[in-house]
């Protein structure tokens, strides 16, 4: 990767940049132009309420009769009610958004296209961005093992530009005539509506074993990408190849980057499943926080770039979907950043009416020829009308900041008055004559274009495994393992053995070892040679420790401090002090969501430290690292309690950073004492760092907190 990407967490974004053009444009014509007497309840006619609660009924003044249908303001109420849903997105139903903004550095970017939201460094772009899974519905849970959709609107001088992309750089199928097929097979099946939030069932395995150029996908949605830890943590590609035309009319094709300056991290799949059950919006939940204590998520914006001339310079298309520009040919060069500044105020209008399109350009900006893009270019303009209707450009999450007069009319839910006789062109009083392509139109590339018309792929695009395995290859040894469970448990809930033993030969293209283990966990016949040669390239800018800070961070993770009463308050203290200006946060976990108290103190007394959470009230699952202090009494109430017991084992099975002080590490030691654990522990002297993510120290030294705290929660 080239350019000024430095790994550095910059958390600095002035009020200034907080308020965006677009912000300003949603709420800015907000007015109340007449004093009104009374506040209080309106109807939608602007009627005021004066009770909302009681139905107007006919009535003896003692008993209830029937209730009448001349009541508007009840009707009104009802009415309303009846019509709130509104068709969910086909896929990418469930999601999340906010508000931010974009900037490039500088003008490098010049020399490949003439857009100014990609080249003017003294432009603060407006963006919104919302981010998705794709199988399930709108109610369904975050953290499923799915692609998670990253689609940015900018919202430019010169018109929105949308991409709309996904944190996984392919995708299942190379021409969008086969995206039907592939939805119906990886949503629920159609008898029984099953299953929800998951690929893991006979169809969508069975279509992906017959649709071998989804094999490269699924090598990603089977590894760590698709159980992200939080949407903060995850890289974003356009996926599709573009196009980008300079001032000399010189075109180069394109691909889009999103890479987080905080690091790509994932849940661990069994966390995921927890966590599914146990704050279903943890995602959500997670972006809003951030956001709103001011940890403002910020991603590097990247291009890559082959001029027009080298197009066929490559031995995979650079048209095809299913394949990635390995960096070692293709350099990313970093031009700008994005940073997501303001949460939403209300969902609705903002996160689920918020519509994107991928034929969304400005100009410098155009298509290539991928057969996936041109046919999204039709879809996603075609299902806004069925979801939002013909104007769903109006409305004003999708409204462009700049001026939009044409002489498209009327349809459902219109907004817009216009004024004046003309609503067609030519005119007589040239009334909307169309901008010269010098001064601002859109000019479409010129591009010669012969051929015989015919239902063909190219014959690059006939080679299915080479990327999969390049994928692969490109993995450590845990991150392969990862690939091998997740095949496994998806397949096992496959029942039909066709679909199981079909998949299992798909996987011995990519790699031997893995198709050998999952057959033998799965049931699949275990091959005996590998059914075509590894060609060993690797890269490793595919692996996601890649990504993690050069300055390692504890920026916005969640800490539980595991209390019973008689701890050491001030070790507790200090640590959450040390955290505090790591911009972590700490949570106390204690025995009862009320005050839990330290050595020596009493109820009753104002004594005590107050429990975010009882121990059943939160999982370790849901904290990135966990802290046991020391106290004689808390130590040995923690090792008496189950429940604790649980959580420090939960949290060292997920691998969590744990630190431990004094008769905490007794505990601890305890706690995990598991077949083949040995914790490195001396309780006389200073900190000890286990393998295991595990750090203990036996006597605490409050003048090296800081340092011993961010320590514990790296897991260094
Ligand atoms: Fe989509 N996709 N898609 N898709 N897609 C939709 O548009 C479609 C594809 C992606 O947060 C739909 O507004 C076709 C690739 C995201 O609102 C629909 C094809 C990529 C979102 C549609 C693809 C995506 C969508 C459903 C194959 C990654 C959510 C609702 C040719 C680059 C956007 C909607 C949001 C949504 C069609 C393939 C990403 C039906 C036909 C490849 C992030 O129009």
């Amino acid at each position: 990767m080239s350019g000024s990407f430095t790994g550095t967490i910059k958390q600095a974004f002035t009020a200034a940049t907080g308020v965006t053009a677009k912000v300003s444009d949603l709420y800015g014509d907000i007015v109340d132009p007449y004093e009104r007497p009374t506040k209080g309840l309106n109807t939608d006619h602007g009627l005021l309420v004066a009770d909302t609660d009681t139905w107007l009924k006919v009535s003896d003044g003692d008993r209830t009769g029937p209730a009448l249908l001349e009541d508007q303001i009840a009707r009104e109420k009802i009415h309303r009610f009846d019509h709130e849903r509104i068709p969910e997105r086909v896929v990418h139903a469930r999601g999340t958004g906010a508000h931010g903004f974009f900037k490039v550095y500088d003008a490098r970017a010049s020399k490949y296209t003439y857009a100014p939201v990609l080249t003017d460094p003294s432009r603060v772009t407006p963006t919104f961005v919302r981010f998705s899974t794709v199988q399930g519905s709108r109610g369904s849970a975050d953290t499923v093992r799915d692609v998670r959709g990253f689609a940015t609107k900018f919202y430019t001088p010169e018109g929105n530009w949308d991409i709309v992309g996904n944190n996984i750089p392919v995708f299942f199928i190379q021409d969008a005539i086969k995206f039907p097929d592939f939805v119906h097979a990886v949503k629920p099946e159609p008898h029984n509506e099953v299953p929800q939030g998951q690929s893991a069932h006979n169809n969508f395995w069975d279509f992906v074993g017959l649709q071998p150029e989804s094999a490269h996908m699924i090598m990603w949605v089977m590894s760590d990408r698709a159980i992200p830890r939080s949407l903060r943590m995850m890289q974003g590609f356009g996926v599709n190849t573009f196009m980008l035309m300079n001032a000399k009319g010189e075109r180069h094709f394109v691909k889009f980057h999103w890479i987080p300056e905080l690091g790509v991290h994932s849940l661990l799949w069994d966390e995921a499943l927890k966590i599914g059950g146990q704050d279903p919006d943890f995602h959500r939940k997670d972006l809003e926080d951030a956001i709103n204590s001011g940890i403002f998520p910020t991603w590097k914006f990247g291009i890559q770039v082959i001029p027009e001339a080298r197009e066929h310079d490559f031995d995979f298309d650079i048209l095809d979907a299913t394949k990635v520009w390995p960096e070692e040919l293709v350099p990313i060069e970093i031009i700008g950043e994005m940073t997501l500044n303001k949460t939403v105020d209300e969902f609705f209008p903002e996160v689920e009416q918020i519509a994107f399109c991928t034929a969304h350009v400005v100009p410098g900006i155009g298509f290539s020829n991928d057969p996936l893009l041109q046919g999204r270019n039709f879809s996603y303009f075609d299902t806004q009308i069925t979801r939002l209707g013909p104007n769903w450009e109006e409305l004003p999450i999708n409204r462009p900041v700049c001026p939009v007069m044409n002489f498209q009319r009327d349809g459902q839910m219109r907004h817009k008055i216009n004024k004046g006789s003309i609503n067609y062109w030519p005119n007589r009083h040239g009334i909307g004559a169309p901008v010269p392509r010098t001064d601002g139109g859109y000019a479409d590339f010129p591009l010669k274009v012969e051929g015989i018309k015919q239902r063909v792929r190219s014959a690059k695009f006939q080679e299915h495994y080479s990327h999969a395995q390049l994928f692969y290859n490109s993995l450590t040894d845990y991150e392969k393992q990862h690939i091998i469970n997740a095949v496994s448990f998806e397949l096992s809930h496959c029942d039909d053995p066709v679909v199981y033993k079909t998949y299992t030969q798909i996987l011995n293209n990519i790699d031997f070892n893995l198709a050998k283990q999952v057959a033998i966990n799965v049931g699949g016949d275990v091959p005996d040679q590998p059914a075509r040669q590894n060609h060993g390239h690797s890269t490793p800018t595919l692996s996601q420790p890649y990504y993690a800070p050069k300055e390692p961070t504890i920026i916005s993770r969640r800490i539980a401090i595991l209390l019973a009463d008689g701890f050491d308050i001030a070790e507790v203290k200090a640590l959450r002090a040390a955290f505090k200006v790591g911009l972590a946060t700490t949570y106390i976990i204690g025995p009862r969501r009320g005050k839990v108290y330290a050595a020596g103190q009493k109820p009753g007394t104002g004594e005590g430290l107050q429990a975010d959470h009882h121990y059943e009230g939160q999982r370790s699952t849901l904290f990135d690292a966990l802290i046991i202090p020391s106290g004689a009494e808390h130590a040995k109430k923690l090792a008496e309690n189950g429940r604790t017991i649980h959580w420090v084992r939960e949290a060292f099975g997920h691998c969590k950073p744990i630190g431990a002080i004094g008769d905490g590490v007794t505990f601890l030691q305890e706690a995990v004492q598991l077949p083949g654990v040995k914790l490195q522990t001396n309780l006389a002297s200073d900190t000890v760092t286990n393998s295991y993510g595990v750090v203990t120290t036996g006597v605490y030294d409050a003048g090296s907190v800081a340092a011993d705290a961010f320590k514990i929660a790296q897991g260094e």
